[in-house]
């Protein structure tokens, strides 16, 4: 799977009906059921986790040419990967529209509108949507796409350049929260200043490594500092009477977050999901012969309501297929954990549960404890998916004080780690020299500790890699 991995996910997309890539629109595909649902309950979670703080509004999907093209340094950043709408019917438009690539120039054009006093501050919205990027780079389904289907953008306001710089933090730990749910491991750094998003004054980012070591950054935080305020006249009076530029940050997610569930749990048996997403957290597999049928499918259907009355996904395959047939698809599924109940069982009152990450089989007697022994089950299952990919990290990130060693470290799957000066040319040049991109600041280098091109004194440990 490490050695195939863009053919493994190619293939489980379609295998397990997550999305069908035969549009005829490169770089747009359509979401299927079972990945349908994958979506739905991750942006259940990332709704729930925003909404404690944060309040959910909606954008039109067009934004006027004037207004995109008034902050230099975003429109620069985005020019050529807009979409543009030139005609209604059979009328030229007087003005074209673009398709949002994301919705900076759409929002603050009316947060100028609502933003009179401080008491209007903070403003934290968020909307969930989908954006156009006429992406040029190799595209690929959920990880480079031309439609994001499910753009997460939350868009924030504020008095002043500390609660701007909090709210970042808050940011984090939002998508560390979120991230956790799904046991997906991470690493956040501070984006070069070469890769800071457009019209912003830094950027941090949550990369993780893919199976076959290249790294795909997740989410973006951006701290805009007062440049969009100044393009778009975004002001309030504060106490003193004054009138002052609002400070803004924004935050994104995309489809990449389902890429990575799939991508970073998967194996060569199929998907791994964790129980927060997966469309069914049990599946009951009933192992049917001719005598004793009915009393089997009975239990069965006890069982499944006595766990749905606590709130999980259960589903009885009751296909009449071979049983072994089931398991394997419901292994490619990636459903947590299976219960099979057959004749025998039902004599001695057990139900068989088997864990899809281990594949290991428990006996769970059907008395009082089960519920509770299928949520230990699921969560010792959840925890194990998330230790193993937090282990394949730390196990894939190496440190190397030569230069000339980063690109077999790479090579060979990993990211790589170094001290750095912090000087811009410099980190361009060991990018050039190696063929790699900085992914960003990880931390203050250690005492004493010297840069790998320069030899001058390190500011920065670093993060470089091969990146999706
Ligand atoms: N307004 C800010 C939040 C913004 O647009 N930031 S961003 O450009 O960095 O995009 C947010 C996230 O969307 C990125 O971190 C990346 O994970 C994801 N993303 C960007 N382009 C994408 C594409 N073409 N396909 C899938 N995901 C993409
Ligand atoms: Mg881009």
């Amino acid at each position: 799977m490490v050695e195939n991995f863009s053919e493994w996910f190619h293939d489980i997309l379609e295998e397990a009906n997550i999305t069908d890539s035969r549009y005829p629109i490169k770089g747009m595909a359509i979401w299927m059921p079972y990945g349908f649902k994958i979506r739905k309950y991750m942006l259940e979670r990332i709704k729930e986790l925003l909404d404690k703080d944060h309040e959910e509004v909606l954008f039109p999907l067009l934004v006027p040419e004037a207004e995109l093209a008034k902050e230099g340094e975003h429109v620069k950043g985005f020019e050529d990967e807009v979409y543009w709408v030139t005609r209604g019917g059979r009328n030229d438009l007087n003005e074209k529209l673009a398709l949002r690539p994301t919705s900076e120039t759409a929002i603050y054009p009316m947060y100028a509108l609502w933003i009179r006093s401080h008491i209007d501050l903070p403003i934290k919205y968020y909307q969930i949507v989908n954006t156009f990027r006429y992406e040029t780079k190799h595209t690929r389904p959920l990880i480079r796409v031309r439609e994001i289907t499910t753009f997460k953008e939350a868009h924030t306001a504020h008095a002043t350049k500390e609660e701007s710089d909090e709210q970042i933090n808050d940011f984090i730990n939002i998508y560390k929260e979120f991230l956790d749910s799904l046991g997906i491991p991470y690493m956040i750094s501070k984006r070069p200043s070469w890769d800071t998003f457009p019209g912003a004054d830094y950027t941090m980012a949550f990369d993780a490594i893919m199976p076959d070591g290249k790294t795909l950054q997740i989410g973006t935080i951006h701290n805009l500092g007062q440049t969009f305020a100044k393009t778009f006249d975004i002001k309030f009076e504060d106490k003193d009477g004054e009138h002052k530029y609002v400070y803004q940050t924004c935050a994104g997610l995309s489809d990449r977050v389902v890429a990575s569930i799939i991508g970073i749990h998967g194996d060569e048996k199929g998907l791994r999901l964790p129980s927060l997403v997966s469309p069914n957290q049990i599946t009951i597999i009933p192992i049917l012969f001719k005598k004793g049928k009915e009393e089997v499918m009975n239990k069965c259907a006890e069982l499944k309501e006595t766990l749905e009355k606590e709130g999980l996904r259960v589903n009885i395959d009751d296909r009449d297929i071979r049983p072994g047939k089931k398991f394997y698809d419901w292994e490619l599924k990636g459903t947590p954990l299976k219960l099979e109940i057959g004749p025998r069982d039902l004599k001695n009152n057990v139900t068989i549960a088997m864990r899809r990450d281990d594949g290991e089989k428990v006996e769970i007697p059907l008395d009082d404890d089960l519920t509770d022994n299928v949520f230990k089950l699921l969560n010792a299952y959840d925890e194990d998916l998330s230790d193993s990919a937090w282990s394949f990290q730390s196990e894939h990130v190496k440190f190397t004080d030569n230069i000339d060693e980063i690109a077999d470290l790479i090579e060979d799957g990993n990211v790589v780690s170094f001290n750095w000066c912090g000087d811009d040319a410099v980190g361009k040049e060991i990018e050039e020299k190696t063929g790699y991109d900085i992914l960003g600041i990880y931390r203050d280098a250690d005492e004493g500790s010297k840069c790998i091109l320069t030899g001058n004194d390190a500011k920065y440990l670093t993060l470089i890699a091969k990146t999706y």
